[in-house]
Parts: C-alpha cells; sequence; structure tokens
C-alpha cells in the first residue's frame, strides 16, 4: 500500500509538471480509473476517450488503455504528445485485422462502404470510410442502411453480427474477435441466472450471439453503466470485462454485480473477464512513462494520420 500511495503522489505531481491529463478506459485497474477521476483527467469508453482528449487544453496525454486508444488520440490531436504506460499493450481485434488483408478484402468488394470498429491500427482505419465504437456503432449503420448503402463490417464478427441483426443492414463481415468477450458462455450463464433469478442480464455485444439472446439489456460499457442504474433490479449479472465494475458500482451504488461466467475456470479460461492488454496498465509503467518516455511515446505517420483523421471525425460529427 506504501509504495501505492508514494506511486500516486508522484504521477499527480509529474502530471502538473508536465501539463498533462491522464485519460483512463473502464477496463484499466481501479487504482488507475481512482487517479483519473481526482486528477481531473477521464474514466469512460473509447469513444468519449477520443472527445475528452481531443478537447483537454493539456499538453501531454497519458492514455491508460490499449496503442489503439493512445493512436486515436494522437490522430486527433497531433499537437499534443501521448505517452501510454506499455505500447504493448495490443488488442485481439487489432491483431487479427492485420491492414494488408484487410486492404485485399476491401478492395475486392469496391461497391462496398468501409465501417471498422475503432479497435483497429491507423493504418486500417485510413482504408475506412467509418470509424465506429460500440456505443454509436448501432445508429451509424443504420443510417448507412437508410441510405441504401452495402457494408464492409470489421473486425468483431459478434458485434457486426448483432448490429446485422438489429438493422438487417447487408454486411460482409471480417471474421475477428475480442478473446475476453468471446468467452462468456451461455451454458454457463444458464446456471448464474438460477442462482440469481432476479438478476438482469447486462451484456457487450462483443460476446457470442448465445450470449447476447439471453440479454435484459446490450451495450457499450457506458450504455450498460447507464442499464444498471436505471433497471430497478437490485443484482446485475454483467458479461463485459471486470474492470467496468469500479465505476458500474460507484454510479450504482447499492446494487450487486456479478461476473457473468466464461466458458473455462480460473484455471483453464483465457482472458477470465479481465483483458490481458488493459491489465498491462499499472502505476509502475505509468510512472515509468512520465519520466521517461521513449518506447512509450505514440507517434502516427503523417499521412496516415490525415488519412484515418477523416473516417474518425465522420464519427465523432456524427456523434456530436
Ligand atoms: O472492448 C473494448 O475494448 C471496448 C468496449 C472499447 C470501447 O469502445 O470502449
Ligand atoms: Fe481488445 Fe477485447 Fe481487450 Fe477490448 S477487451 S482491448 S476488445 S481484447
Amino acid at each position: 500500500a506504501d509504495r501505492t500511495e508514494q506511486l500516486q503522489a508522484q504521477i499527480k505531481a509529474l502530471l502538473v509538471e508536465q501539463d498533462a491529463a491522464l485519460v483512463a478506459h473502464y477496463y484499466t485497474d481501479p487504482v488507475i480509473q481512482a487517479l483519473a477521476e481526482e486528477t481531473g483527467g477521464c474514466v469512460s469508453d473509447s469513444l468519449e476517450m477520443a472527445r475528452f482528449g481531443r478537447d483537454h487544453s493539456a499538453q501531454k496525454l497519458v492514455v491508460a488503455g490499449v496503442k489503439f486508444m493512445g493512436e486515436t488520440a494522437k490522430i486527433l490531436s497531433p499537437e499534443k504528445t501521448v505517452i501510454m504506460p506499455t505500447l504493448e499493450a495490443t488488442c485481439s481485434l487489432d491483431l487479427g485485422c492485420p491492414e494488408e488483408e484487410f486492404t485485399k478484402f476491401c478492395d475486392a468488394h469496391p461497391d462496398r462502404v468501409v465501417v471498422v470498429y475503432a479497435n483497429t491500427s491507423a493504418a486500417v482505419k485510413a482504408r475506412a470510410d467509418w470509424v465506429v465504437t460500440s456505443s454509436i456503432a448501432l445508429e451509424i449503420v443504420e443510417h448507412l442502411d437508410s441510405e441504401g448503402k452495402k457494408i464492409i463490417w470489421g473486425p468483431d464478427r459478434h458485434l457486426g453480427a448483432y448490429i446485422q441483426k438489429q438493422t438487417g443492414a447487408d454486411m460482409l463481415m471480417w471474421n475477428g474477435e475480442c478473446i475476453v468477450h468471446d468467452e462468456f458462455s451461455a451454458q454457463a450463464l444458464i446456471k448464474a441466472k438460477q442462482l440469481y433469478p432476479n438478476a438482469a442480464v447486462l451484456v457487450h455485444p462483443e460476446s457470442p450471439a448465445s450470449v447476447v439472446d439471453m440479454a435484459d439489456a446490450v451495450g457499450s460499457t457506458s450504455q450498460l453503466i447507464k442499464a444498471a442504474q436505471s433497471m430497478p433490479n437490485d443484482t446485475f449479472i454483467v458479461a463485459t470485462d471486470k474492470g467496468i465494475f469500479y465505476k458500474m458500482q460507484q454510479l450504482a451504488p447499492g446494487k450487486t454485480l456479478i461476473e457473468a461466467p466464461t466458458a473455462g475456470n480460473g484455471a483453464t479460461c483465457k482472458s477470465c473477464a479481465h483483458c490481458p492488454w488493459m491489465a498491462m496498465n499499472g502505476l509502475e509503467a505509468m510512472h515509468n512513462a512520465l519520466l521517461k518516455s521513449a518506447g512509450r511515446e505514440i507517434f502516427v505517420d503523417e499521412a496516415l494520420r490525415q488519412k484515418a483523421m477523416i473516417p474518425l471525425e465522420r464519427m465523432l460529427t456524427f456523434a456530436a
């Protein structure tokens, strides 16, 4: 605890000294989220993180999350220095969608509008017509469908399938998935519901369709937090990264929050409802990044940045 307090104090001082703002994702360690709150930074989903970073007056952004979030911050705020606790924090969706193959896929279907999830590299975004996050994906696809557009969707196939089902849009899917959400199990969820018969089930649409089908509310992290606040149930079974419990419990005090079960157990599941890359954002790493940014600063090639900015700004304008 001593070391934690010491690091917290040192980070706070460095943030002030360096005119830096801490922007943290809901899936990071509660200690990191609390630090972002205490220092006037933000704790949010990737859409709100992008907006906050862009609009903040700070000269430097410390992005606690995964690499695509740091890249998005840099794309929108090229004049700011963007550092991360570690650049090793990636995402299975980003890893599973290499630029060259995705470009070939898009080139083979030139009649389709390319819509990519924010969880992608700057190069993949640069090839896209639209970037979306899970909190705005449904509305944007609805909008495109209403204009009669056919869509290429990448990389999350579960989120794509959910949106396709909701909108009826013509969507050609890339075959990617989030290793965290993909592990939630409908079989195991049936048993959990028997244990908590009054619980409402909250599901992030990166989860398999069989799990989404059992949900009382489906939505992005921000939308699930709102559901926990507004639904009358006193207990919720939550199928998303367990990092969200910090903010959800803070905003829905008195409610009981239960982790949705994964297919394996502690010994056999790969992620056990917590993203291994989000977990790399520790206080020690953040402190190091503030002391020495080499190897922890985000750079995006300027020509690429300008291309990637177009579909990102399209999303932000649509969301505004
Ligand atoms: O799973 C993720 O990485 C999410 C939910 C990102 C986001 O949009 O906040
Ligand atoms: Fe990627 Fe899933 Fe981790 Fe989010 S939780 S960063 S989608 S691997």
